[in-house]
């Protein structure tokens, strides 16, 4: 378990940061999210609202929060998004209250969405926002974990696998690349990015503060 900041002193905070995975579908980013939430109490996932589906197994407020299109649509007119997407035939978006008050109360926000939505998060939150692309090691594997998945009809895989090509060429507006041969391998990585950002100066108030006690004395 990671417990991020504990080496801080208190008279320095630390504004959250937005960690975006992206992948072709099939890639393995659901498994390493869930290693990620559960390895490291500092960060939370981002629940997105879609219109799509409720599937067997999935909890609403956990996995999503499932509303009629209509309602989405609402949400868009009362500028409640962060970012909105259509994805596959569905929309899918991210509602921005909790997220912006998470990162400034220092808090760090992972979120699942695809290249779109990363896009949007790009203009309006640069400097908050870290993005990784994860890739899978082979054509053949990605197809393999499709259809293993067994979890949405034929027709809908199909698609799903014709949309990987799409997906596929936007890894270069990402920042980080993982190749996800190895899941505890590829969860090590994004530690480590974690780790190094959660560094970064520009994320840190109070250092100016901090240092001039240190070069008086105390
Ligand atoms: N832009 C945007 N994309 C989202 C959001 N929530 C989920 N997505 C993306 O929508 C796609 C489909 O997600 P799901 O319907 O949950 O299906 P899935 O089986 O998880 O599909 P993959 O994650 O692509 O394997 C994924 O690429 C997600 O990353 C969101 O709030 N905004
Ligand atoms: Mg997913």
């Amino acid at each position: 378990m990671i417990t991020s900041d504990a080496t801080l002193p208190s008279s320095v905070t630390r504004r959250g940061l937005m960690l975006v995975l992206s992948s072709p579908s099939g890639a393995g980013k659901s498994s390493i999210s869930r290693k990620l939430l559960d390895q490291d109490d500092n960060i939370s996932l981002s629940i997105s609202a879609t219109s799509r589906k409720r599937r067997p197994g999935e909890v609403e407020g956990v996995d999503y929060h499932f509303v009629e299109p209509q309602e989405f649509q609402m949400m868009i007119n009362e500028n409640r998004f962060l970012e909105h997407a259509k994805v596959f035939d569905h929309y899918y978006g991210t509602p921005s209250a909790q997220v912006m008050e998470k990162i400034e109360s220092g808090s760090d926000v992972l979120f699942d969405i695809d290249w779109q939505g990363t896009q949007q998060l790009k203009a309006k939150a640069r400097d908050d926002l870290i993005s990784v692309f994860i890739l899978p090691p082979s054509y053949r594997e990605l197809e393999t974990r499709l259809k293993k998945r067994n979890q949405d009809s034929d027709m809908e895989v199909a698609k799903r696998m014709s949309k990987a090509a799409d997906e596929l060429s936007h890894y270069a507006e990402y920042d980080y690349i993982i190749i996800n041969h190895d899941l505890d391998a590829s969860v090590r990585h994004v530690h480590a990015i974690l780790a190094a950002e959660r560094q970064r100066r520009f994320r840190m108030n109070g250092l100016t503060e901090f240092v001039r006690q240190l070069q008086a004395g105390y």
